[in-house]
């Protein structure tokens, strides 16, 4: 991959974006290989989790506006279905991903970390959605996703003001679980990535897609593919080792 260095560390996927001379800005060669990356992640089975993050000093700056700057309505009609795409893979992806939003996310960088399943930030990040102030609006799904995850108003704030939020902002927004020193941004996602690896695989998967279905669903709706999940998980030697384990005292061996 050109853009995007991959390692795994204790059993942890990290990505890193990295196209430096662009502040990790988006162009289509990176979201291909964006949706790529996620993909081969998800035939390793022995992963269940990965950091999403950027080199320097940027998440991801944005999409790339020198290459926008030339599109004409076709063009941009297909690069927004590029992104909404690639997000759309990451957002349903088994795996559960985790944004480490490093430094700027902007625009469709903030747009990027909206569909990972979570997000902490470094206490130096800027985040907002400045495409107004380009004559724009996002196109890779941000009005939708932002305004689920922290409400219509605020959801309207940072779009329609285009200003940049700080770290602390975007925590009390919602838009990020947790602030940290720069330095300790890897070690904290690190935390929580193995935490949830070491909890039963089919278990994480099922409440991720009950989350996520939920979403699209009424509230009745929802319910009902708890219930019906919930249900199918007694059929899984997972629940049988994490119950057993639990009432013989010891560790469960997901
Ligand atoms: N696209 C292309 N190049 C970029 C981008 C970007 N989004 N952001 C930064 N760069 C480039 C700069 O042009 C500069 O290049 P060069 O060195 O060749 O001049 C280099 O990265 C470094 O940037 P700066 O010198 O500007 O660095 P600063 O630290 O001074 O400023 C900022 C950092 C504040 C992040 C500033 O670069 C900036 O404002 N960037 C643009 C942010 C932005 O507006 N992002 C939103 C883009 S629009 C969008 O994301 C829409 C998504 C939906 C698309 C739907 C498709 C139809």
């Amino acid at each position: 991959m050109k853009f995007i260095k991959k390692e795994i560390v204790d059993g942890i996927a990290i990505l890193r974006i990295n196209r430096p001379e662009a502040l990790n800005a988006l162009n289509a060669d990176l979201l291909k290989e964006i949706g790529e990356a996620v993909v081969e992640l998800e035939k390793d089975s022995s992963l269940k989790v990965f950091i999403l993050t950027g080199e320097g000093k940027a998440f991801v700056a944005g999409a790339d506006i020198a290459a926008m700057a030339e599109y004409n309505e076709a063009q941009a009609l297909e690069f927004s279905n590029l992104g909404q795409t690639v997000f759309s893979k990451l957002e349903n992806s088994r795996l559960i991903s985790i944004g480490l939003i490093n430094g700027f996310a902007l625009g469709g960088g903030l747009e990027l970390a909206l569909a990972c399943d979570f997000r902490y930030a470094s206490s130096k990040a800027k985040l907002g959605l400045p495409e107004v102030s380009l004559g724009l609006i996002p196109g890779f799904g941000g009005t939708q996703r932002l305004s689920r995850l922290i409400g219509i108003g605020l959801a309207s704030e940072w779009v329609y003001s285009g200003e940049m939020f700080s770290a602390e902002q975007a925590l009390s927004s919602g838009v990020v679980n947790r602030v940290v020193e720069p330095e300790e941004l890897l070690n904290e996602g690190m935390k929580v990535a193995q935490s949830i690896r070491s909890r039963g695989s089919i278990a994480i998967q099922s409440a991720k897609k009950v989350i996520r279905d939920g979403l699209n669903s009424t509230v009745d709706e929802g319910m009902v593919l708890e219930q019906k999940k919930f249900a199918s998980l007694f059929g899984t030697p997972e629940s049988k080792e994490g119950m057993s384990a639990f009432l013989g005292k010891r560790k469960p061996n997901f």
